[in-house]
């Protein structure tokens, strides 16, 4: 029988890339959609025109929000998914500082209005919950399942919240509810303001000579970073166990972000201290220095493990900025702008 899929975050970089792989599964995939005053569907636009029209379309698009429980409890007693997957959040850890509060509603409490939903309407799904390796703070490297959590900004205190109050519903109501810590992971499709991609769209504009300087804060930071594709295989992964349980997803590698720029200028040919400069304003009130995941849980008992190393991550975003950016040009689309 066809399995049947939620997706809060359907329209974030995760949840466009596990919309795919849902749909290649023959999945029926529904996703909550905000409303926004601007289109919010770029990322899943060439799915959703695939079912224009279709009598047959796997893929639907629900008005809902995290920070609202009703309309949460009307989509589980309506569609009683088989699968939720909630990785809607205000993802920005740097945002969250300025809005401590509603980050802790949408990232924190969401996750609770969405357990609810499911105890109150009964629906037997299994439960994805997105954690972050940001819940582990200052802890040092190399941090597991077993790692304390010590986060450093209102975005990781509210993960922490939403990691153990699907634990709690777990082992209070017998829930199938797995929370996956995932380390940093990046994509062509990464959101604008992390850093990642933030580089590699200045450098493709820099490519074009549509910008000269591009302004970033601490290049000391390290992350384990991934390729995202990749990720959304081990949260699907996560909800086919018999049991539910928490996995670290990360690479056992890191890099300074001084490294990603490196390494991402040179790809492209550039010099990038010609071109990098650091504006204070990027910094953290507090910083989360080293992150390094041991994913030996998710190997052993996943059967997963990451692909895409660090260079090719990088040389993926790369290509894929400087060539749809070239690809615009060449229709007209891009207006110049300086920095
Ligand atoms: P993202 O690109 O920032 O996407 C976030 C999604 O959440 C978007 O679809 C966004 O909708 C939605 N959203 C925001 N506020 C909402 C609200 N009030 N109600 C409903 N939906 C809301 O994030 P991502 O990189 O795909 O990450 C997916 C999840 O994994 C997030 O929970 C993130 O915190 C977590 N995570 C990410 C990483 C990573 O490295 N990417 C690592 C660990 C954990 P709009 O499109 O309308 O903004
Ligand atoms: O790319 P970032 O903003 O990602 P960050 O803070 O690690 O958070 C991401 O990964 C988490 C998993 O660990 C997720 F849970 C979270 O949702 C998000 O996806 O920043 C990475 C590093 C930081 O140390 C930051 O201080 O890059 C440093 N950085 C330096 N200059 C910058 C900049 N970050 C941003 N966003 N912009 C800068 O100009």
């Amino acid at each position: 029988m066809t399995k049947r899929a939620l997706i809060t975050g359907l329209t974030g970089q995760d949840g466009s890339y596990l919309a795919e792989l849902l749909l290649s599964k023959d999945y029926e995939v529904y996703g909550l959609r905000r409303r926004s005053s601007s289109f919010n569907t770029g990322r899943i636009d060439h799915l959703l025109n695939d079912f224009r029209h279709d009598k047959n379309a796997k893929l639907f698009l629900e008005y809902g929000d995290l920070a609202d429980a009703s309309s949460l409890a009307r989509l589980l007693y309506r569609l009683h998914p088989d699968e939720i997957y909630n990785l809607g959040a205000q993802s920005h850890v740097h945002v969250s500082f300025e809005m401590p509060e509603y980050t802790g509603d949408v990232t924190g409490l969401g996750s609770v209005r969405i357990l609810e939903a499911v105890r109150e309407s009964g629906v037997r799904a299994t439960i994805y919950q997105a954690s972050s390796s940001e819940m582990f703070g200052s802890e040092p490297p190399p941090q597991n399942e077993n790692t304390p959590f010590h986060p450093r900004s209102p975005y990781g205190c509210a993960k922490v919240y939403a990691h153990h109050i699907a634990v709690n519903y777990r082992e209070s109501y017998g829930m199938h509810v797995s929370n996956g810590i995932l380390f940093n992971h990046e994509s062509p499709r990464r959101g604008e303001n992390f850093v990642t991609r933030k580089i590699t769209q200045a450098i493709a504009r820099i490519h074009c000579g549509l910008q000269k300087k591009l302004y970033l804060g601490n290049l000391d930071a390290k992350r384990d970073w991934g390729y995202a594709p990749e990720y959304v295989e081990a949260m699907w992964m996560m909800l086919q166990q018999d049991t539910p349980d928490d996995y670290v997803i990360a690479t056992g590698e890191t890099h300074s972000v001084r490294e990603f720029v490196i390494e991402a200028f040179a790809h492209a040919g550039l010099d990038w201290e010609k071109h990098v400069e650091i504006d204070p304003v990027y910094y953290r009130p507090a910083e989360v220095d080293n992150l390094r995941g041991d994913a030996s849980k998710a190997r052993v008992k996943l059967g997963w493990t990451p692909k895409v190393g660090f260079d090719e991550l990088v040389r993926i975003m790369v290509d894929a900025d400087i060539e749809s950016l070239e690809e615009r040009l060449r229709r007209g689309e891009e207006y110049i702008k300086s920095s």
